[in-house]
């Protein structure tokens, strides 16, 4: 399967993160990108879309502010990594503060996702990498792979949080639909609720989001991502969040698969974008379901088997030292045929 990918997209490299009471190495390591680079082989090259693409699914402002945010840190007087510790949350205003601290806070929703120099082109080439991929599936292949880091799917249009700052998924989502490439459905099986990606399309009648991910009320991030979210306003219907409990393995997984790839099929969905994460997997250090190796290629034999043209994004994955395996399980071409 073709894979693209960026290597500006191995500079962002936070120290660490605020996680369950205390500061702790952060987990979104280069050396993730770099194990799945060796599991997968080549890549193509990603090209630069320019700032369109991202631009339709973020909001001006946050573009411009995660570009300057770690400059701006610095000229406060600050080292290291750029992190806020007051989030507007209770009937903020939108005001346009200027202090770093401030802006932090108004664009991001966690203190686990810190901004280093680097960050912003990362980012900025992680999107260009999930553009180039649908260049590929646009092209003609029946599925292309996008080593996507930072993650995307829990970014929102103006947050920032989840270790993501730019949501590749839902900017090549956007990007495809307006190539009438449509309908677009995004499909998540990250172990994480992708509530950025939800809130981008939750009032969008012409996008399909269906999330399978560990309940929010007991896992990360918690307000998003429960089984009555089903969109909003014109949106209503187009949502569907299949939440399971710490321990699923595949025979749990699976009548939620059952219920997503109905829900997907039943949309007549002619371009898939997956945000997938290998977090689902039974060792990784931060999430607790118990996926087998073998379970990533029966997964994806599921997926290939609604026969949609499909844009593989990388979400999440911990277990860093069998990540890369279980990417190419993921990605084996018994389960896709090409
Ligand atoms: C990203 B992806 C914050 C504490 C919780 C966040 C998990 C983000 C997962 N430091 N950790 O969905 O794999
Ligand atoms: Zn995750």
């Amino acid at each position: 399967m073709i894979t693209t990918f960026d290597p500006r997209q191995l500079a962002h490299a936070p120290k660490l993160e605020l996680h369950n009471g205390g500061w702790t190495d952060y987990n979104e390591t280069p050396a993730r990108a770099a194990t799945i680079l060796s599991a997968v082989g080549p890549t193509s090259a990603a090209r630069d879309h320019g700032m369109a693409p991202l631009a339709a699914v973020h909001d001006a402002a946050y573009l411009d502010f995660l570009q300057v945010a770690h400059r701006d840190w610095i000229a406060a007087g600050r080292e290291g990594d750029a992190i806020g510790y007051t989030w507007p949350v209770v009937r903020r205003r939108n005001l346009d503060l200027t202090r770093i601290d401030a802006r932090l806070g108004r664009y991001s929703y966690d203190g686990g996702t810190p901004i280093t120099a680097d960050s912003w082109s990362a980012a900025y080439w992680s999107a260009q990498t999930a553009l180039t991929a649908l260049d590929a599936v646009a092209d003609g292949q029946r599925a292309a792979f996008a080593l996507c880091r930072p993650p995307g799917h829990h970014a929102g249009a103006d947050y920032l949080g989840g270790y993501c700052h730019l949501n590749n998924a839902a900017i090549v989502a956007a990007e495809a639909r307006r190539q009438g490439l449509g309908p677009v459905a995004i499909l998540d099986v990250d172990y994480h609720h992708g509530n950025g990606t939800q809130d981008i399309f939750a009032e969008d009648a012409d996008m399909l989001f269906v999330s399978i991910h560990a309940d929010p009320a007991t896992d990360y991030p918690f307000y998003w991502g429960h089984a009555d979210e089903t969109g909003i306003g014109a949106g209503v219907g187009t949502t569907l969040n299949l939440p399971l409990p710490r321990g699923t393995d595949w025979a749990g997984y699976q009548p939620a698969l059952d219920r997503a790839l109905a829900a997907i099929a039943a949309y007549g969905t002619r371009l898939l974008v997956v945000s997938f994460g290998a977090d689902t997997y039974a060792g990784d250090p931060i999430s607790h379901f118990a996926l087998q190796r073998d379970d990533f290629t029966r997964l994806a034999a599921r997926l290939a088997a609604l026969d949609v043209p499909s844009v593989i994004v990388m979400e999440g994955g911990y277990a860093t030292a069998e990540l890369g395996d279980n990417v190419a399980a993921f990605l084996d071409a018994s389960a896709w045929g090409s």
